[in-house]
């Protein structure tokens, strides 16, 4: 039953339907499967296998925004689901997408599960500037930066981000973790990056050994 509903769950973004990814996603969290197998058993590979598509010529634009619609719509109704801590841990995280990229998605889950293991979460949401994201950690009191990117023409705003941090005298104020498909852990040394996180699970590892590491 598991196995049927993540491979519908994959069809379903594949079509680009919203009705049913919703429907699923519903599905899927009544029959108990855990919020975050639900996304990446069912979800991810969907919306990957359209990034695939698109990418080979074989899905066009409109193709495209509805697959995504339909991901971001399933993608709420999962990170409502995520259990959360009662306890509020200490560890303020100011996060968003880079300027120049409107991908959020994954930033969005991101922020979810942080906020769910009791983290306090400042969301810029996307095309954030990098002056921004410097603002918003100086007023929120924040101890760690997290950038996502999705696509390699916007990279270089995280490595920007780290330059602008430098010539402020805020290196060592914040803790910096990276994220997004393009991003590794390679290009996180080059730009001097504190952290890299893979996924949303390994993101609340990194922030974690990051708060640990600044106390
Ligand atoms: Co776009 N797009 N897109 N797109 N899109 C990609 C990224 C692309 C790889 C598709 C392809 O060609 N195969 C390609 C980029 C190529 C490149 O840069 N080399 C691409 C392109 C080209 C574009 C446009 C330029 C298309 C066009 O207009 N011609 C355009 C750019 C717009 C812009 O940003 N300026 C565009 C637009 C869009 C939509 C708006 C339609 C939509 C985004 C909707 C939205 O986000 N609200 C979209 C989508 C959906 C995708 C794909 C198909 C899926 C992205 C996604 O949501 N993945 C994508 C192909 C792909 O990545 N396979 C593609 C699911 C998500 C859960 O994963 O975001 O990787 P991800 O997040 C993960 C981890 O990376 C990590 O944890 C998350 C959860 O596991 N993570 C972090 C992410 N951020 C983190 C931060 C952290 C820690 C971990 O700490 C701070």
């Amino acid at each position: 039953m598991t196995q049927k509903i993540f491979e519908e769950a994959i069809k379903a973004i594949v079509d680009g339907d919203t009705d049913r990814a919703t429907e699923l996603a519903r599905r899927g969290l009544d029959e108990g499967i855990a919020p975050l197998d639900l996304m990446n058993s069912g979800f991810i590979p969907g919306i990957n296998q359209v990034g695939d598509l698109f990418g080979s010529g074989k899905l066009f634009i409109p193709g495209l925004i509805k697959s995504a619609n339909a991901m971001e719509k399933a993608t709420a109704v999962i990170n409502d689901a995520i259990p959360r801590e009662q306890e509020t841990v200490s560890g303020k995280i100011v996060i968003g997408t880079v300027e120049g990229d409107m991908h959020d998605i994954g930033k969005t889950i991101v922020v979810s599960l942080m906020r769910a293991n009791g983290f306090e979460v400042l969301d810029l949401g996307r095309d954030v500037p990098t002056d921004r994201f410097i603002e918003a950690a100086e007023k929120f009191n924040a101890d760690i930066i997290g950038s996502s990117t999705l696509l390699t023409t916007t990279m270089p705003m995280q490595k920007e981000l780290e330059e602008e941090l430098k010539k402020a005298g805020l290196k060592d104020k914040y803790k910096t973790i990276v994220g997004g498909a393009p991003v590794t852990q390679r290009w996180a040394d080059r730009i001097g990056a504190d952290a890299f996180a893979q996924d949303a699970g390994d993101g609340v590892k990194k922030v974690k050994q990051l708060l640990a590491e600044q106390r």
